[in-house]
């Protein structure tokens, strides 16, 4: 194990009032951005503490201490409207100044309690984690349906407009650094044909067709804990990228997680497509939480958005492959290339059931 990590996150420890002293860690690997350890704190001979401790890559995130500010200002707003046994939103514990995150060696550090008897899923079969996973997000959107947007800094500018995502993964196939465009003329073609449908949520923004909401940005259900045994949200988690966006996106984003019949980045395309029972479960949990306050036109283009965050993040993905793989973290070389694959596949899928998707959303509003 890399001694200086352990250096490091002593060094991180001391900034905080905690009861004990670190006796144990372990690296979390499914997140594809921060660098994220579950430390386990010795409090006396009987007793322990589990604790996360997180870097935030600030290769992605140019500005953490706005999105620290951001993951406070979410907190103040919920925090009064969550009952003791809702689903709760995760908040960072300040250090001995006051601050919610600290910096240690010119990097960004911040420490949240480690939720007990708590799980996340990557891939599941299990229905009963896509209904909780729909009524998570639905809540979420709904806790913060009331919150005023200038609070918020939009930590990544344009993260989600699909229309200047095409024009940057275009602009990547010209400047082709590595020469692997070559590799992937069929997937380019692929953007070529759908570079329209991809900016058309973009479009119906700019004509004022439906508001910007404060949104999640990154709805996979791995960012929701459940409870181990019972399956409820616990707690929803990642909250670097909340920002004002779409309803649309946060649905579309969930729903390309939670309804493809295998996982992110499956290699064998013939196991990748929408599997409908899950994007019903999902939708239906979606609904019941956010009864009330969407608008007619957020509710019809909610299947619209799926299709349209698939395709987005398909391109990010071959972007990234064609551009040295600096931005995701990768397992095995061409790991950017077989996400990308995969997202398309499920993007063709969604198109052939969109008639469907469409029904199954009219059914629960
Ligand atoms: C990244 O936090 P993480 O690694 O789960 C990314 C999301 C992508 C996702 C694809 C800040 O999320 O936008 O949808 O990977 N986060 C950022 O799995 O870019
Ligand atoms: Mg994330």
């Amino acid at each position: 194990m890399d001694i200086s990590i352990i250096q490091t996150l002593k060094e991180v420890s001391d900034h905080y009032d905690l009861p004990g002293t670190i006796k144990a860690f372990t690296q979390c690997v499914n997140g594809h951005i921060n660098d994220t350890y579950r430390v386990l704190l010795r409090i006396d001979n009987n007793t322990e503490k589990e604790y996360i401790f997180q870097r935030i890559n600030d290769y992605v995130f140019k500005e953490p201490v706005k999105v620290m500010h951001n993951i406070k200002e979410i907190s103040l707003h919920t925090r009064p409207k969550i009952k003791a046994n809702d689903c709760d939103i995760i908040s960072f514990l300040d250090n001995k100044r006051g601050r919610n995150y600290t910096v240690v060696n010119g990097e960004y550090w911040r420490v949240c309690y480690y939720v007990k008897n708590s799980v996340t899923f990557d891939y599941v079969e299990d229905s009963r984690v896509l209904y909780s996973a729909g009524y998570a997000f639905g809540r979420f959107q709904q806790l913060l349906s009331d919150m005023p947007m200038d609070k918020l800094y939009e930590t990544i500018p344009d993260f989600h407009n699909t229309r200047k995502r095409m024009d940057s993964l275009f602009e990547m196939v010209t400047l082709d650094p590595l020469g692997r465009v070559q590799e992937v003329r069929e997937e380019i073609a692929f953007f070529d044909k759908h570079r329209e449908l991809a900016s058309s949520l973009v479009e119906l923004l700019e004509k004022g067709e439906f508001p910007l909401r404060v949104t999640h940005n990154d709805t996979k259900y791995n960012n929701i804990l459940m409870d181990r045994d019972t399956l409820t949200p616990l707690c929803v988690i990642d909250l670097d990228t909340v920002m004002p966006g779409l309803t649309a996106y946060d649905f579309g984003d969930a729903i390309r997680f939670a309804g493809n019949t295998a996982v992110e980045d499956e290699t064998d395309l013939s196991k990748v497509g929408l599997n409908l029972e899950h994007y019903e479960e999902f939708t239906r949990g979606f609904m019941t939480a956010c009864k009330g306050f969407l608008t007619p036109k957020e509710v019809e283009t909610l299947a619209l958005g799926a299709v349209v965050i698939t395709i987005e993040c398909a391109s990010r993905f071959l972007l990234d492959f064609l551009n040295g793989d600096k931005y995701f973290r990768i397992h095995r070389p061409g790991h950017n290339l077989d996400r990308a694959r995969c997202q398309i596949r499920l993007a063709q899928d969604m198109l052939k059931h969109y008639d469907n998707m469409c029904k199954i959303i009219q059914k629960f509003s």
